[in-house]
Order: C-alpha cells, then sequence, then structure tokens
C-alpha cells in the first residue's frame, strides 16, 4: 500500500493531522494498534484550550464541541481554607478554555473521517519503519497477524509515549531530557455532578487534590499519592473523605466509574524528526495532567506539522517542514514550564523542608494579590499562541 502520509496512532495528534492534512487534499492512512471501541472510548483529557478550540473549529469538526463544549470562566484554588477564583475572561481578554472531553472529540474526529472515507486501519500495530533515509520510508505493521507495509512520503509519529517513533529516532535517548516527579495522581471518574463547572486546584498539607467535570453527571477528581500507592490503597469511602478534606468541601458522591494512578513524569524529545520520520504529541513529550496541558501540547505540535507538510505538498515549499522541531519545541519548553510550576507548587515533596513550604504558599500568595501574575497565569493556562497559527 502507498500514501503521501503515513500516521502512526489515532489519538488526538494523529486524528487531528490526517483531519486537517485531507481538508486541503493531502492523503494520509491512520495504523491504530487497538480496536475502535478501545480509542472511542478512552477517558483522558477534559479541557481545550482557546488555541485548539480554534483549531479545530477551523477543521470542520467542531460541531459538537460548539453545542457541548462548556467556556469556563476560570479556576478555583482552595487552600489555607481561602477559596480564591482566578477569572480568565477578565485577565486575558475573553480568552479561556472550555470543558469538552478527549473522548468526545476523538469520536468526533472518528465520525467525521469515516463519513469523508479518510481510512483509519484499526487493530494494526506498527512494528517497525525501514528505509527512513530514502524519500520513501516504509512503515511495517500487523494485522490480523499479517505482517503488512505502507510506503509513505513522510511517517508522522503520533503513538503516545509507549509508540515505536520516538524509538526511531537515531540518539533519542541523548535527545531525550526527562524528569520523574517524587509522588503519583490517583484519578478517580465519579458517576456524580461536579461541585464546580470550574476547575478546583486544592493545596493542603496532605498533598494536592484536583477536581475537574467531565460531564454535567460525570466528575474527574484526582489527588497526590505516594508512588507505590496502588488503585487497592484507597476505599470509595476513604477517597470521598480525603477529596472533601483536601478540596475543602462536600463533594456530591456517586459510583466510582474508573480509577488509575498515574506516576508523574516531564519529558521532551528534543529531536522531533529524522529525515522523513517526524513525532508529535506524547510521542514527543509527557507532562503531568495538573496544569491540562498533554493533549493541548499534542494540538499545538499538528498545528505547526500540518502546516509544514500541506505547505511541502501543495505550495512545493520545505520552509517550515524542516524547521518543525525547532519551532514546535520552543512552545512545548514553555508548555512543559507551566506544568512543572502548577505541580511543583501544588504538590508537596515527601521530602521537602519547612523552607519549601513557605515558598508554595508565598508564591500562593502572590499569585492572588498581584494582577501581573494573574494575567501571566492565565495566558498559560489558556494556552500560549502557536507560532504560524
Ligand atoms: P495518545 O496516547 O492519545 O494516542 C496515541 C495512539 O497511538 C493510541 O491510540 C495508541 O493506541 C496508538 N499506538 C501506540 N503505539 C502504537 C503502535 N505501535 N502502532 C499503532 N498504534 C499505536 N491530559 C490532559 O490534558 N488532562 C488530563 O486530565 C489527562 N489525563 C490523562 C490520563 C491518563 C491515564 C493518561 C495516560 C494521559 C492523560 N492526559 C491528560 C494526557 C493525554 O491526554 C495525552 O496528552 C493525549 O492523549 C496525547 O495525544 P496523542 O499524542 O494523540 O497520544
Amino acid at each position: 500500500m502507498k500514501t503521501q502520509v503515513g500516521i502512526i496512532g489515532a489519538g488526538p495528534a494523529g486524528l487531528l493531522l490526517a483531519r486537517l492534512l485531507y481538508n486541503k487534499g493531502v492523503n494520509s492512512i491512520i495504523i491504530e494498534k487497538e480496536t475502535e471501541n478501545y480509542v472511542r472510548n478512552r477517558d483522558r483529557a477534559g479541557i481545550l484550550e482557546q488555541t485548539s478550540v480554534d483549531l479545530i473549529m477551523s477543521s470542520g469538526v467542531g460541531d459538537n464541541l460548539k453545542k457541548e463544549g462548556l467556556v469556563h470562566s476560570g479556576i478555583f484554588f482552595h487552600y489555607n481554607k481561602n477559596k480564591h477564583f482566578i477569572n480568565f475572561l477578565e485577565a486575558n481578554n475573553k480568552k479561556t478554555v472550555v470543558a469538552y472531553t478527549q473522548k468526545a472529540l476523538v469520536g468526533d474526529f472518528i465520525n467525521k473521517a469515516q463519513d469523508d472515507g479518510l481510512e483509519i486501519i484499526f487493530e494494526a500495530k506498527a512494528e517497525r519503519i525501514e528505509d527512513l533515509d530514502t524519500i520513501k520510508p516504509k512503515l511495517f505493521y500487523k494485522k490480523n497477524n499479517k505482517e503488512q507495509s505502507l510506503e509513505c512520503d513522510f511517517i508522522i509519529g503520533c503513538d503516545g509515549f509507549h509508540g515505536i517513533s520516538r524509538v526511531s529516532i537515531p540518539n533519542h535517548k541523548e535527545e531525550t531530557i526527562e524528569k520523574i516527579f517524587p509522588y503519583s495522581l490517583y484519578g478517580v471518574l465519579s458517576d456524580s455532578p461536579p461541585i464546580s463547572e470550574n476547575i478546583i486546584c486544592g493545596y493542603h498539607p496532605n498533598g494536592c487534590s484536583i477536581q475537574s467535570m467531565r460531564g454535567a453527571h460525570l466528575t474527574k477528581f484526582y489527588f497526590q499519592c505516594p508512588n507505590d500507592t496502588t488503585t487497592d490503597s484507597w476505599s470509595d469511602d476513604e477517597i470521598w473523605d480525603e477529596l472533601d478534606l483536601r478540596l475543602g468541601v462536600k463533594n456530591t458522591r456517586g459510583d466510582i466509574l474508573d480509577k488509575k494512578v498515574i506516576p508523574l513524569r516531564s519529558m521532551v524529545c528534543n529531536k522531533l524528526q529524522h529525515n522523513r520520520l517526524f513525532i508529535a504529541g506524547d510521542s514527543a513529550h509527557i507532562v503531568p495532567p495538573t496544569g491540562a496541558k498533554g493533549m493541548n501540547c499534542a494540538i499545538g505540535d499538528i498545528s505547526v506539522l500540518s502546516k509544514g507538510l500541506i505547505d511541502y505538498f501543495i505550495n512545493n515549499d520545505e520552509e517550515l517542514l524542516n524547521n518543525y522541531s525547532k519551532i514546535a519545541l520552543k512552545r512545548i519548553w514553555k508548555v512543559v514550564r507551566f506544568s512543572w510550576w502548577m505541580t511543583t507548587t501544588l504538590f508537596l515533596d515527601p521530602k521537602q523542608s519547612q523552607f519549601d513550604t513557605q515558598m508554595q504558599l508565598a508564591t500562593l500568595d502572590y499569585l492572588f494579590s498581584s494582577e501581573a501574575a494573574i494575567k501571566s497565569f492565565s495566558e498559560n493556562y489558556a494556552g500560549l499562541p502557536i507560532e504560524n497559527q
């Protein structure tokens, strides 16, 4: 089989890229290892930055987002028995975030792809890439236990942290910078209405906690836990009691539908391309969910990469494509910095000193006492500008 752009992974990055290329007449095929049902039902991110919303709307797949997306006016911080609200609409010239789940967005993109005959091959696991040093690299994948190959002009790795694309880039290890945090996040999806439509971040001596909605009757909670925690370490009642304590509210309780313990890391591969192989999204970088940046950073990469590929195929211009790594990394590192800042400000390192705790409290006190600090926080949270957008 042949195509202009071979895409590994039907997550937000791969699906959005295929859509943007399709809109400009560039052919692609997505190879996805999981079943369609699994991909459609994966619960992950829930917040879209303004920059992401704008790009999705311009891609022509924004109808449901427009109807069901919930515009957030800001974010709450609960700490030291105080409740502070940062109003993005006021602080950031109306640029804010929209609550719309990654699961809904992925479903919208798959539906539209199937309506338009855009090819997504599910249950097809990419195994290796060959001829990377030629202008016709080949992607080998297994489907129904049979090896198939796809000859491409370009191969784009949107296959997440555990995919094969980043590790197919020569010297990827030397180019990868990583930080493992000394704590994890216990994620809970509950069948209960959120106590606030806006996100609540809690700073508490027991550790950080976050409340984020996933629908009118679905709430996602996160709370900090030690790295050796398993989902059975906490009973449902203990989870609810701890969330009430750390958030400083009385949550509306309901059935807990999903529990996950997420180890926290920040990772960036400083080499996002090698000849005709490019990587984007979680295959290129990972951030803790604290700042709601994972999916949005993936969308930011695709905004630049899709333009580079369209310039190549439609305008016969390689410049943006040749500079993809340099351009995308500038924004990636600023997003990683903000996620790191949110995490190290709100989470208590088991080994932190009294001085460290004072620094966290002073950071939060400063944030709520300065217009400049609120403006800076708001522009990071609602989404930094994407070059060339
Ligand atoms: P994805 O991981 O979404 O997609 C990669 C795709 O590639 C997958 O479908 C995978 O099956 C496929 N794939 C992998 N290897 C393959 C192979 N060899 N062959 C073929 N296909 C292959 N971000 C937030 O902003 N907020 C959150 O609350 C949040 N919560 C999260 C919770 C969890 C448990 C996890 C793991 C992540 C969370 N994230 C969150 C981050 C998440 O949303 C990612 O940033 C986002 O999915 C990135 O999108 P992609 O880069 O498309 O990668």
